[in-house]
């Protein structure tokens, strides 16, 4: 391994909709090569890839997972393939973003039966975001209604002309085992006995015209872009040079979507999916740099796949693992990585020492003495790095530009289950954020509660599940409260209160009368002292204002905060010895209750903004789930093959909302929320929401 270079290394990640292949690939390309002696079963539970308790239990994948194999190109080299499986399911589509910012070619698996699903199309749309050559893989075509050319279609449909195909069947459905290949323009005939193996022979003389038509696609699209090609294309000159390095280019600058045809759990089509990337697969060396701001000259650096300059690694991953500690994936951008290195965390500016280095298959670790510029490889015990830190040399500390995750759209409140475990669920609950940036905690202080935000239903039960397996922590979840907030919507005039106690001892007196004012939404709360001629003494004027502030605070009608109000102290009375400044507050308080009841009360509730994007085919459904919800349409627009409403919706009406888009729209809406603004509930739900908090209070009074 000692002598393996930045050009002998393919970093490649597994993407594509959830159940379409994915973890199997990965399975049969390590059983392909040598790594593993068996091809493990997502039913049997033991893959390399899907190694934790709740994948194997889910039979799905939660987290990416790397694995690394050697297997040689066509001159006869040794390639090193670093491969990322990642999740399919949008629960989890941070893992896939992570996946994709620190490889450079994507094998998008599509189910030949299926064809495109929701996670096709999203992670096709984050290779192209994040600039990923891309392979599409048309899986299961050993499936009994496998349809190939219907397949191949819509993906054309979707991602562009640059698909074309490099494979096709010859016998798709049960038994399948046959393809045509028309970059080595020959037929492949596959063993079927899960080895992978196969011979190549002459392409039978009935498909000679189809796989032509197919070839002469492929050149056209890989000459398309490049005038010298084009015109060598068409005097028919272009040598098998010209065609090798054009599919290079063409898979790198994404110009060319090569379709593969393969049955992954029969292990058919995985090795020539190989040999395709050991000899076209564009290496780090030939990836365009990646970007990095300086710390010292403030400036964006080009950070070189150099061997010979200073290293420079992006943190992609974190993870603990029991009685290991925490693993941090990283991928070496520059210089090389060898055990024992002190190097920064150029974001914490702390000091990392990188005592061991691990190359990764699954759970299985492997000390290594170096990682170069290119490879993937993980280091454990880190003192202070996370997801999205460069690691690099002291001297010149650089900043990679982070992986963007999605913002969350799900919020639970969450509760230990028992008393005493509050500050083991914090501590729990932040390091799983450490661990997985999709997933935020912050505790609202406005409702009291302590709030858990993530992708949807399964990644926050991912978490739950795991805080009970590796913490032993019980916890409840519920629907957050909502932060309501009361108002009122006129005047009330010269409310009095005389708070007064005189019977025996030092007595207690405090005499106010105030008007109670509504204000603009969002003006929140103004004193006005009108007092005249010290009726009330000065010093008692701020515990009469604290009086007001402490029950707004508290709320009158449900407990929840008094905004937009405006209360003028314009008389009152006091007494030379029973007056202090706890009597003037009472008095104050009990004033503001009277008039607060006489202003004409209302509730208020938060509204958001939404974006709900989704396939227009949905527009009935989503639209009328919006009315439903109270919701009030803003616009519609469209923005290519989606319909985009913007509406607002009150958080009230919103909970379960993201599983409930999915499941109107096959899973293929999104949407995305923000604050907007305050508004009157209407009367019947506002009446509902008071009678149901006094009945609770009385319950607890009891
Ligand atoms: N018939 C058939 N089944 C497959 C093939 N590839 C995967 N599967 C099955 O499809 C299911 C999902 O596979 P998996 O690798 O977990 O999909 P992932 O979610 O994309 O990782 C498993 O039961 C696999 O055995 C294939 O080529 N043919
Ligand atoms: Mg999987």
């Amino acid at each position: 391994m000692a002598e393996l270079k930045t050009e002998q290394i393919r970093n490649i990640s597994l993407i594509g909709h959830g159940g379409s292949g994915k973890t199997i690939l990965s399975e049969g390309i390590l059983y392909t090569t040598g790594v593993t002696n068996r091809f493990g079963s997502i039913e049997e539970g033991n893959t390399v890839s899907d190694f934790n308790k709740d994948e194997i239990e889910k039979q799905i994948s939660i987290n990416l997972s790397l694995m690394n194999t050697m297997w040689k190109n066509s001159k006869g080299e040794k390639i090193k393939i670093n491969i990322i499986d990642t999740p399919g399911f949008m629960d989890f589509v941070g893992e896939v973003k992570a996946a994709l910012k620190v490889t450079d070619i994507s094998v998008l698996l599509v189910d030949a039966f299926k064809g495109i699903e929701v996670g096709t199309e999203s992670s096709f749309k984050f290779t192209k975001e994040n600039g990923n050559g891309v392979i599409i893989a048309i899986n299961k075509l050993d499936t009994e209604n496998a349809n190939f050319d219907d397949v191949v279609k819509q993906v054309r449909d979707l991602f562009g002309p640059e698909v074309a195909i490099a494979q096709f069947p010859v016998n798709q459905g049960m038994g399948f085992h046959i393809i045509v290949d028309v970059i080595k323009m020959k037929q492949l005939n596959f063993n079927p006995n899960k080895k992978g193996e196969f011979v190549e022979e002459e392409i039978p003389a009935e498909l000679k015209e189809k796989a032509d038509i197919y070839r002469q696609n492929l050149i056209e699209a890989i000459a398309s872009e490049d005038e010298v090609l084009m015109e060598k294309f068409f005097d028919g000159a272009l040598t098998e040079e010209d065609i090798r390095n054009g599919l290079k280019r063409g898979l790198l600058e994404r110009k060319l979507f090569p379709v593969f045809c393969t049955a992954v759990h029969n292990n058919i089509g995985v090795r020539t999916l190989l040999d395709f990337i050991c000899d076209y697969g564009p290496s780090p060396a030939d990836v365009k740099p990646v970007k990095a701001k300086s710390k010292n000259s403030n400036n964006y650096l080009e950070i070189k796949p150099d061997l010979n300059a200073e290293p420079v690694l992006f943190v992609f991953k974190t993870m603990s693992e029991r009685n290991v500690g925490e693993f941090s994936y990283f991928r070496v951008y520059s210089g090389k990585v060898t055990a024992g290195m002190d190097l920064i965390n150029a974001n914490t500016d702390k000091i990392e020492r990188l005592s061991t280095v691990y190359s990764l298959n699954g759970k299985e670790r492997k000390e290594i003495e170096e990682a170069i510029c290119g490879d993937l490889a993980a280091v454990v015990k880190l003192k202070d790095t996370h997801t999205n830190n460069t690691i690099c040399a002291k001297s010149n500390p650089v900043l990679i530009d982070p992986i963007i995750f999605p913002e969350p759209n799900m919020t639970l409140a969450i509760y230990p289950k028992r008393k005493g475990d509050e500050d083991k669920m914090a501590t729990s609950l932040h390091s799983f954020h450490e661990e997985d940036p999709t997933f935020l905690v912050n505790y609202d202080a406005d409702i009291s509660q302590t709030l858990i935000h993530g992708q949807g239903e399964i990644h926050l039960n991912t978490i739950i599940n795991r805080m009970k397996s590796k913490y032993n922590l019980d916890v409840d979840v519920v629907e957050p409260k909502i932060p309501y907030r009361e108002t009122i919507k006129s005047v009330a005039k010269d409310v009095e209160y005389k708070h007064k106690k005189q019977t025996g001892g030092r007595g207690q007196y405090g005499h106010v009368v105030i008007t109670l004012e509504p204000l603009p939404r969002g003006q929140g709360f103004e004193f006005v002292d009108e007092i005249v001629g010290g009726v009330i003494p000065n010093r008692f004027i701020p515990a009469v204002e604290k009086g007001i502030v402490e029950t707004m605070a508290n709320g009158v009608l449900i407990g929840s905060k008094v905004v937009d109000v405006r209360v003028r102290l314009t008389f009152g009375s006091y007494h030379t010895v029973d007056s202090d400044e706890l009597s003037f507050k009472l008095a104050a308080t009990m004033a503001f209750k009277k008039g607060f009841k006489e202003a004409n009360p209302v509730l208020l509730e938060p509204i958001y903004e939404v974006d709900i994007k989704f396939p227009e085919e949905f527009m009935g459904a989503v639209s009328g789930d919006v009315s439903s919800r109270r919701g009030r349409i803003l616009g519609m627009e469209s923005e290519g093959r989606l319909q985009v409403i913007k509406c607002h919706l009150p958080l009230s009406e919103m909970s379960g909302y993201s599983s409930r888009l999915r499941s109107l729209t096959q899973g293929r809406g999104t949407y995305s929320r923000k604050f907007s603004h305050y508004e009157e509930v209407p009367k019947e739900i506002e009446s509902k929401i008071i009678s149901e908090y006094e009945k609770r209070k009385a319950e607890e009074n009891k």
